[in-house]
């Protein structure tokens, strides 16, 4: 049926415009109610429109963002990353809060909009992340600060998040967030890899050593790279993570990038650092750069399913 004089149409378009006025309602109202059901029944010669419906009570009681800021080093050497004081922990709407002497700090919230949290401190190199609050709930952010270095050729600080965002349940008896540094020194004498279980004090160790394993948690793991090595073949560095225990579950657990695996790389003389999140797939080890003697990088950042080999020190490769 053609015609603006229509009578139905004239109250389908009413019913519509109705519609649009509840959407638009319902937009403005999506943070304090939860709206269930709407449905239009057409009658003879008449449209109606069933407004809905059922409104669930929501108590507002706030959102936070709550976390520790540590130092990528271990100063003391006990193995633990050394909390940082007085950081300065702030959103991009000035919302701020410092650390204590734990290191840790908690920013309140008046809304649940997306926030990139920058931490600060006087010698650090400044990080930012992002985050989508959730209401009634504290998310945690943890930040791993570097002081530029001067003495270290790179630092490669992994990190990854407590904060369990993925869907489904972890299989009972798995560690879901075990992830590993490794670090390949390829044409050597012989090959050699620094890991968690070669575990080297950086004090004796001339070229590289690891800072810290977690088997659980959200790291950090900190490698530093003291000096490039010299002689010929030229020592060719390759860095990878690998999600412990990925394979071992039948890739039940969740993956590298719903643990929000992040790399930041630091190198000497730069005063910023780049860091990169996991690819999202279901395969175990994150080849992310590779660095020649000269300390040209290559960013690699794909994923493989090849086995970690730390006894013939083989290097990762991309599919
Ligand atoms: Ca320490
Ligand atoms: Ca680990």
């Amino acid at each position: 049926m053609k015609g603006l004089g229509s009578p139905s149409i004239s109250i389908r378009r009413l019913g519509m415009l109705i519609l649009s006025l509840f959407l638009l309602l319902l937009s403005g109202i999506q943070r304090s109610a939860t709206v269930q059901g709407a449905a239009f029944r057409q009658g003879e010669g008449e449209t109606f429109l069933y407004l809905p419906l059922i409104m669930k009570e929501f108590q507002w009681q706030g959102a936070w963002i709550a976390g520790k800021v540590v130092d990528a080093r271990d100063s003391n050497q006990d193995f633990e990353p050394d909390p940082i004081a007085g950081a300065q922990v702030c959103t991009q709407y000035q919302e701020c809060a410092t650390t204590d002497a734990k290191g840790e700090y908690q920013i309140s919230l008046s809304d649940t909009a997306w926030r990139e949290v920058t931490a600060s401190k006087d010698g650090f190199i400044s990080l930012t992340q992002s985050v989508y609050p959730l209401a009634n709930q504290t998310i945690i952010v943890n930040f791993v600060l570097s002081q530029p270095l001067t003495d270290v050729v790179s630092r490669i600080v992994l990190t990854w998040s407590t904060t369990k965002t993925f869907p489904a349940p972890v299989p009972e008896g798995f560690v879901e967030n075990d992830l590993d540094a490794y670090l390949f020194m390829e044409h050597q004498t012989t090959n050699q890899v620094i890991y968690w279980d070669f575990y080297v004090n950086c004090t004796d160790c001339p070229s590289a050593c690891i800072l810290y394993d977690y088997r659980d948690g959200a790291g950090p793991e900190t490698i530093d790279i003291r000096a490039l090595e010299t002689g010929n073949p030229p020592t060719v560095y390759h860095y990878a993570v690998h999600h412990a225990n990925y394979l071992y579950s039948g890739k039940t657990i969740p993956s590298l990038a719903q643990l929000q695996a992040r790399v930041c790389l630091y190198f000497k003389d730069a005063n910023q650092a780049n860091c990169y999140s996991a690819p999202a797939g279901d395969l175990q080890l994150w080849y992310l750069f590779s660095m020649d003697q000269e300390g040209n990088v290559t960013i690699m950042n794909c994923l493989s399913d090849e086995p970690v080999d730390t006894e013939g020190g083989q290097p990762p490769s991309c599919p």
